[in-house]
């Protein structure tokens, strides 16, 4: 490609709105520009990239056996509300009327069309397992468009879908998908780490989250540093530890007056003892029942946690009227003792507290000298609260830590979730009605963009990896007004070209500065210069992603090249 002529937009300053790296880079290096807020066109550059991102999913999903098929953005409001989600989502639904007035969505996913292309075509189990995948635009009206593509309006997602007899047979496909994704991440260069996620609203049991480890992450990971576990926050466990000897005597209960303290900040402040005595009780509504969640003052309820210790499909907080309806309580003086009628559940690090800390569940007082299991007992001691670090490794008991990641891949074991609600059924071997069991399996195609320019960039732009690089080779001429320079890197244009390789030539009448710039900015793995020396036979080499430079010998050009692809 002859620079000259392409389109190829690059900006010398970070635009204003770009908040991080890769945002600011796909706009300078002319990648991609924003039409409207979370909604982008990709340029030329930025749609070779697109693509080989693409080739790399297309030959890793056919690998496994999944076929490729299109289905349409636009989808009749019927299907979704046949699986109850045309009200089970808000404004991120994005829907639109036909000229005759009828519903439709613009999809954000696909479960509700595969399942229903499954239900009217495969009637026989000998037609399992398949799986079924496209690369589409998505639609999904985020309330907050932020980071450029990263959390975009519209985006292009790889998504599959796939159609088992029975679990063992989706454990089968789940993990051929699961090896795919290895595969394909690995492939585009970048480090991730497969997390073990919560089903949340999805449905279905088991699903990983492929991680790119970013510190612009939205997600944060809990991982261990020895073992290869990983979860994100919301799933990750957190064991119970032994307990601690009591070095303390239990005290008998007091009731102390506190006024206008109800935050555990004041409560530790006022009374002087440290957060991990205080007991914080929290009053919340499972699918309508009214539940009191107890934890340590020094951690975090996990409200997906305490949501499936009751398999509830809502979660709430109670409301100041709630509170006050059903343990005659008020915000910042709830505490466990006397409460009746309202199941009791707590965080293991409750049980082991001695002398701590609660209200009193009446306006300025709190109980001090609490004992769990002496002056009030729960239901059930379990898993409620957010892991930390420091906290000890599920697996293998080394110590956890933190990091922040871009979700590029998510799978997901979906059962029969969507499949009895659309009515996809097979006859099994003894002709029996069965619904098919379901995986789904995404890949954000545009995210991974950003997420490869978050983990491969410099201070001076893109450093791509060789496979999804837009270009193997970039040939800068540096004085246009030397016939010699000009022709020699035509030359090389030509036969670089006819090895098959991708070129871009420098071709435009600018200063060697401005090109310079240009080359580190949209970041070609290898950029040839031919100068001065080319009188001597000779032109400059350098790796954009070493900076590693070498005159070589014109004719030694190609092998050199083929070489250093491989290794690069
Ligand atoms: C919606 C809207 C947003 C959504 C969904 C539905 C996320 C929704 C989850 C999935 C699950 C998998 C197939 C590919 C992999 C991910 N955001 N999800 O279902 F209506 Cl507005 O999309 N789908």
């Amino acid at each position: 490609m002859r620079q000259q002529h392409y389109f190829l937009p690059t900006l010398r300053e970070n635009p204003a709105e770009s908040e991080t790296i890769s945002h600011q880079l796909m706009i300078r290096a002319g990648l991609a520009r924003q039409l409207a807020s979370g909604i982008y066109s990709y340029l030329p550059l930025g749609l070779r990239v697109l693509q080989n991102i693409q080739r790399i999913v297309r030959e890793e999903m056919n690998r496994a056996g999944a076929q490729e098929l299109v289905m349409p953005a636009i989808q009749p409001a019927e299907l979704w509300q046949e699986t109850g989600r045309w009200d089970a989502y808000g404004p991120e639904l994005m829907r639109l009327k036909d000229r005759h007035d009828r519903n439709f969505v613009l999809g954000p996913t696909h479960e509700e069309v595969i399942t229903s292309i499954a239900r009217d075509e495969v009637r026989s189990y000998k037609k399992l397992p398949f799986n079924l995948y496209q690369i589409q635009t998505k639609y999904r009206d985020e309330r907050r468009p932020r980071f450029g593509v990263i959390r975009a309006r519209e985006f292009i997602m790889k998504d599959a879908y796939s159609f088992d007899k029975d679990s063992e047979g989706l454990d089968k496909s789940y993990q051929a998908m699961y090896d795919a994704y290895v595969r394909i991440f690995t492939r585009c260069g970048l480090h991730f780490r497969a997390v073990e996620a919560d089903a949340g609203a999805i449905g279905g049991k088991g699903t990983h989250e492929f991680m790119v480890l970013s510190e612009i992450g939205e997600d944060t990971i809990a991982y261990c540093s020895s073992c290869s576990y990983a979860a994100n926050l919301e799933k990750a466990e957190v064991v119970k530890q032994e307990v601690q000897p009591l070095e303390e005597r239990k005290l008998s209960i007091e009731k102390v007056s506190t006024p206008n303290v109800t935050t555990i900040e004041e409560l530790s402040e006022f009374l002087s003892v440290p957060r991990e005595k205080v007991i914080k009780s929290l009053l919340y509504v499972a699918d309508g029942q009214p539940v009191l969640a107890l934890i340590r003052g020094d951690h975090e309820l996990n409200e997906i946690k305490l949501k499936n210790v009751f398999d509830a499909n809502v979660l709430e907080m109670a409301t100041p009227e709630q509170v006050k309806e059903w343990i005659n309580s008020s915000i910042g003086y709830i505490g466990p003792i006397g409460v009746t009628g309202v199941k009791i559940v707590a965080d293991y690090a409750v049980e082991s507290l001695v002398n701590g800390i609660t209200g009193a569940n009446e306006e300025g007082y709190h109980y001090v000298n609490v004992n769990p299991g002496i002056d009030f007992s729960v239901h059930l001691y379990t898993d409620l609260r957010n892991i930390q670090e420091g906290d000890v490794c599920p697996h293998c008991s080394d110590i956890i830590q933190f990091a922040k990641g871009i979700e590029v891949g998510h799978v997901f074991k979906l059962g029969t979730k969507y499949s009895e609600k659309l009515g996809a059924v097979f006859l099994d071997e003894n002709g029996k009605e069965q619904p098919m069991v379901m995986g789904c399996y995404g890949i954000g195609i545009s995210r991974t963009i950003a997420a490869i320019i978050e983990q491969n960039h410099d201070e001076n732009g893109i450093i791509w990896p060789v496979s999804v690089a837009p270009f193997h080779v970039h040939i800068i001429p540096v004085n246009m007004k030397q016939k010699n320079q000009v022709l020699v890197a035509e030359e090389i244009y030509q036969k670089l070209k006819n090895t098959g390789l991708e070129v871009l030539l420098d071709d435009r009448q600018e200063r060697a500065g401005v090109k310079f710039n240009d080359a580190d900015l949209i970041g070609i793995p290898i950029r040839i210069t031919v100068g001065s020396k080319v009188d001597e036979g000779l032109i400059e080499l350098k790796v954009r992603k070493t900076g590693e430079s070498r005159e070589i010998k014109v004719d030694e050009l190609v092998e050199q090249i083929q070489s250093l692809l491989e290794t690069i």
